[in-house]
């Protein structure tokens, strides 16, 4: 694996680090590369049940590294969105598998819009979210335009993607845009305790919650509430849901093994 993007397991969780913290891990072709292949590496491990997406140094992601677009010849931005960003949010969103965003610093751009795409986000104090792209002439990509007024509504959406103004972690919890917002001190820590709690919770429940979740974004409630049904139909069926219905029933704690 190239060390723009540094590997790491524990347990069954993978832990993923974007590592060009001198660019504050500015997203170019060869993090994108690593990320798919970590990406398709995670979808064939049955021993991995929570993905950890973080950043090394002070940042978490400051987007498009913006140096591509210095010199001659302009970049065709549509062929960069289709070769990586948009491949790459939708196997985010498609992973039967929690993806926890930790956002360790800056997230700003696509690099605010990738930690959105994850299952759940949390940041540091001292982290900060920054649609930035108005400050070049850009619009929000990486799904920006479709997480944020799911998330904070269309008037904070708008606000947001047209003023680029910086907000704070703390801001960005209270108004719905991020799960929590969680001291510096310990912060890694945290962060992987959170990842290895959801990789303990049955995997395949998980998968299905993300599959309704991505649905209800343009179901009708009718189509919803079928797709639920088919979705509780197979939860009901599986070894876990027997386990949990079986601790319960003992009074212990019960031992999920994502099957
Ligand atoms: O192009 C495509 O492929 C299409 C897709 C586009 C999607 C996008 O993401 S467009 C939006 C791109 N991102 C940005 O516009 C954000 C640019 N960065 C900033 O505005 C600021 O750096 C931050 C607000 C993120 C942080 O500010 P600050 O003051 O904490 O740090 P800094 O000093 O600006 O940055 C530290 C270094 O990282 C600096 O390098 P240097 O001077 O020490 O050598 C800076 O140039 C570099 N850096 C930060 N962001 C990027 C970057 N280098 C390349 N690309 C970046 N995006």
């Amino acid at each position: 694996m190239a060390d723009e993007l540094l590997v790491h397991t524990e347990g069954a969780v993978r832990t993923l680090t974007l590592n060009r913290p001198e660019k504050l891990n500015a997203l170019n072709p060869a993090v994108h590369e690593a990320l798919a292949a970590a990406f398709t590496a995670i979808e064939s491990d049955d021993t991995i049940r929570a993905v950890l997406l973080t950043g090394a140094g002070r940042g978490f992601c400051s987007g498009a590294d913006l140096m591509q677009n210095l010199g001659g010849t302009q970049r065709d931005l549509g062929a960069a969105i289709d070769q990586h960003y948009n491949p790459l949010v939708r196997r985010m969103r498609a992973l039967p598998k929690p993806i926890i965003a930790a956002v360790n610093g800056v997230a700003a751009g696509a690099g605010a819009n990738l930690a959105l795409a994850a299952d759940i986000v949390i940041a540091c104090e001292s982290a900060n979210f920054t649609e930035a792209f108005i400050r070049i002439g850009l619009i929000p990509d990486a799904g920006g335009t479709f997480f944020l007024p799911h998330l904070v509504g269309d008037a904070r959406a708008r606000g947001l993607a047209m003023l680029g103004e910086t907000i704070t972690a703390t801001e960005a919890a209270a108004i719905g845009l991020i799960w929590r917002c969680l001291p510096d001190a310990g912060f890694a820590q945290a962060a992987l305790a959170l990842a290895t709690s959801l990789a303990a919770k049955p995997t395949q429940a998980i998968a299905a919650m993300k599959q309704a979740f991505n649905a209800a974004a343009t179901n009708s409630l009718d189509a919803q509430l079928d797709l639920e049904r088919d979705l509780q139909r197979t939860m009901g069926r599986t070894p876990d849901f027997a386990e949990g219905v079986r601790a319960f029933a003992e009074k212990r704690p019960a031992r999920f093994t994502g099957a």
